[in-house]
């Protein structure tokens, strides 16, 4: 399986490249901005956008992906008619075809199709052998996540507990592998593409984790378990992966925990979310940034009560928490379980069953919410203070 995560790592990165390439030019920026159709409209956002970048960023992933791994290919969102963008076989090909959605800008045409042809070399991962069968694989794709922060371009945002609330460090790239038969998240590779600013040359660099969890298997490329630490030096080329053995994540001896909570959230959960943590609760932009904090141990848990989270937005993010002994949690479905007198079964988002009646987008959307967790017992911490929320 190194060859898949391998692929995919490799992807990500070469759909980090092309998200800051068409960031860089403030006037290529503009242009490659188009207006989401009206079906695919996210409800949280009035003006909600899908971008050239998007569409470019996806149909690499699939060309690259899609190259070593045919059968598993499945993608989160089949765009419209609006934009046509393929990578083609030679980048000539790919910057022609470019040119005619750019309105004959043969310039940033060449640009976006020298990156999207580059090869990058990654670092040997060095996952150790595992033998997933092929045929079972499903991915989902987010091309870019928090589409709202990456246009809005903030560059000198603050962050608080080493968490941004805003800005382009809150823009990821989620590339998420799940079982097609049950539906469990099996690898995933979470891109940060603006995660350093150099002050000097105001260029951005990226970083990117990975985990893989499969049966009794674990292996990721962080450590299982840190707080608030310095994260520089355990993403990317991390010097050895660390393989995990499945229930074996340390046991926390904490009364109390810290939050990541979307702006978004209901003033509901929010109250009693910051009566629980206190000073330890956090807002940021992003659902895969959010989960990314948990994933870093910056926060125990991100709570979502809302339906506006997709399986795009989780899938990848789930499987790197699954393989440092966490997981995401569908909310609703838990405190119903609870309801029932049920505390030992809790219910993880599955990704390959669609929400029943329901059309477009909203198909895949996480209907019960979710609760993104390292340690069983933050769960069941939050479990236990919302458990008088309506389900
Ligand atoms: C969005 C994006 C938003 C998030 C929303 C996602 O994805 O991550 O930031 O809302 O749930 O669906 P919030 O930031 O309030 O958590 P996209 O940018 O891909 O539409
Ligand atoms: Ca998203
Ligand atoms: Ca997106």
């Amino acid at each position: 399986m190194s060859d898949v995560i391998a692929a995919l790592v490799h992807a990500s990165e070469k759909a980090a490249k092309i998200a800051r390439a068409c960031r860089l030019e403030e006037s290529l920026f503009g242009l490659l901005i188009e207006e989401k159709k009206e079906g695919e409209k996210n409800k949280k956002f009035v003006t909600d956008f899908k971008t050239l970048a998007d569409v470019l960023v996806q149909e690499v992933i699939k060309h690259d992906v899609g190259k070593q791994l045919l059968t598993f290919m499945a993608l989160s969102t089949t765009y419209g008619e609006k934009i046509h963008v393929k990578v083609c076989e030679t980048e000539q090909e790919t910057a022609k075809l470019l040119s005619k959605v750019l309105d004959g800008n043969m310039e940033a045409a060449e640009v976006l199709a020298r990156s999207a042809h580059q090869n990058i070399v990654i670092p040997d991962l060095d996952t150790g052998k595992i033998d997933i069968p092929q045929d079972r694989l499903g991915v989902w794709v987010d091309p870019i996540d928090s589409t709202f922060q990456y246009i809005k371009g903030i560059s000198d945002s603050k962050p608080n507990n080493n968490i941004y609330s805003h800005g382009l460090q809150c823009v990821t790239i989620l590339i998420g592998v799940y079982d097609l038969h049950s539906g469990t998240p099996i690898m995933g590779v979470l891109n940060q593409p603006f995660a350093v600013q150099d002050p000097e040359t105001q260029r951005w660099s990226g970083q990117y984790y990975w985990g893989i969890s499969y049966g009794t298997t674990n292996v990721c490329s962080l450590r299982p378990h840190s707080k608030n630490r310095d994260v520089s030096s355990e993403s990317n080329s991390v010097p050895a992966p660390h393989h995990l053995k499945k229930g074996s994540a340390a046991d926390l001896e904490e009364e109390h925990f810290s939050a990541v909570l979307s702006t978004g959230e209901t003033v509901c959960v929010k109250t009693l979310l910051k009566g629980a943590c206190g000073d330890n609760i956090h807002y940021a932009a992003g659902a895969g940034y959010k989960s990314l904090c948990v994933v870093l141990g910056f926060v125990d848990v991100y709570v979502f009560s809302e339906d506006t989270t997709f399986k795009w937005d989780c899938c990848s993010p789930h499987a790197i928490l699954k393989s440092l002994g966490g997981g995401m949690a569908d909310l609703r479905e838990c405190l119903r379980r609870r309801q029932d007198g049920n505390l030992e079964d809790c219910s993880e988002l599955v990704y390959n069953a669609p929400v029943q009646d329901a059309k477009g987008a909203d198909r895949w959307a996480n209907k019960g919410g979710l609760v993104a967790y390292r340690s069983r017992k933050h769960l069941d911490a939050v479990l236990n203070l919302l458990s008088g929320i309506s389900v």
